[in-house]
């Protein structure tokens, strides 16, 4: 029997967007949402069998941290009385800044110890794993374009993503300008629940997401670049608006951020495919054509506050290494 298992899996940008839940406590979301894989932007990480029984062990870039979370998707892999594991993990981009660390970190957590655990699930049924970890994680298991779907089942088992279509059905790029390298101030985990709990339009963001669903599948499987820009900067700017409408306003952006997003606005209205979206954090990802990909990077390296800009491709789901 193997004694460690190794999974790469890149990030992933929703373009229509998660958030807030059905059941926190099974971490169902509210309403599905869909996006793309990105490929060079990645998490590798190992679960290897811990030569001590004690309890789990997380490391992530080499530092150790709180194991509970990643011990909670472990246990719905493994054995009951199990054997405990290390798991090191490492991101090649900064964590815990609206880069979506956390859905390609459980992403790879779940196919490398569903292999070293012996456990046969497609990737349909490790996203049922992978969520529970991540609500955006299990949208990492597929490449391409992805579809989370919020299902209606108590449990959640009919709460699984959906592989859409891979990456070369439409080759886009995505160019992101990072503002701020330092973690948010305030997680998406936590400021969804905020969102729910506090804002007035809570209820009318999620009702709006269904359709927003439909519009970005037909849009993809068109082809139609400005269909799917229009739904997609209409879904986040919706999510940040239903947050900045909490109590106390979630305000995830800076100046840098706004300046970025009315430098897509201006090079879209000038002719360049190129659109929009933003996370629980201060960058903005721009996602284009990939002609356009070096006038959109030339573009907002220039804007004052932007730290650095990184440019990817589409990718392949999470797999083993
Ligand atoms: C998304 N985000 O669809 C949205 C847009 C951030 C903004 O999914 O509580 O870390 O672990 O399920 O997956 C980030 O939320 O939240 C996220 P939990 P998660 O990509």
């Amino acid at each position: 029997m193997a004694t460690s298992a190794t999974a790469r899996a890149g990030a992933n940008i929703a373009l229509v967007k998660y958030w807030g839940k059905r059941d926190a406590r099974l971490n169902l979301p509210a309403a599905g949402s869909l996006s793309i894989t990105l490929a060079a932007l990645e998490t590798v990480t190992t679960v290897s069998l811990a030569p001590e029984p004690a309890a789990d062990e997380f490391f992530l870039q080499g530092r150790a941290e709180d194991a509970a979370p990643v011990t909670r998707v472990l246990d719905l892999l493994r054995p009951p009385a199990g054997p405990r594991c290390r798991v090191d993990s490492a991101n090649n981009f900064p964590t815990g800044a609206g880069l979506a660390s956390s859905a390609s970190g459980y992403a790879a957590l779940v196919v490398a110890a569903a292999h070293l655990f012996g456990v046969e699930l497609g990737a349909r049924e490790l996203s049922v794993i992978a969520r529970q970890g991540s609500g955006s994680a299990a949208r990492s298991l597929f490449g391409g374009f992805c579809q989370m779907h919020a299902g209606e089942l108590p449990g959640g088992e009919d709460c699984h993503a959906e592989g859409l279509f891979e990456a070369s059905h439409w080759p886009l790029e995505v160019v992101v300008a990072i503002t701020d390298r330092g973690p948010k101030a305030v997680s998406s985990r936590d400021g969804m629940n905020l969102t729910m709990a506090t804002s007035p339009y809570y209820r009318a963001w999620v009702d709006t997401v269904p359709g927003d669903l439909a519009l970005a599948r037909e849009a993809i499987a068109r082809r139609d670049f400005e269909a799917l820009a229009a739904v997609a900067e209409s879904s986040a700017l919706k999510m940040h608006a239903s947050a900045l409408a909490a109590s106390p306003g979630l305000l995830y952006w800076n100046a840098a951020t706004m300046a970025c997003l009315h430098a897509v606005r201006q090079l879209r209205a000038d002719g360049t495919p190129v659109f929009f979206t933003i996370d629980a954090g201060p960058q903005v990802k721009a996602v284009c054509l990939p002609e356009a990909a070096g006038r959109v990077a030339t573009m907002l390296t220039a804007i004052n506050g932007v730290r650095e800009v990184l440019r990817t491709p589409l990718g392949p789901g999470a797999r083993l290494v």
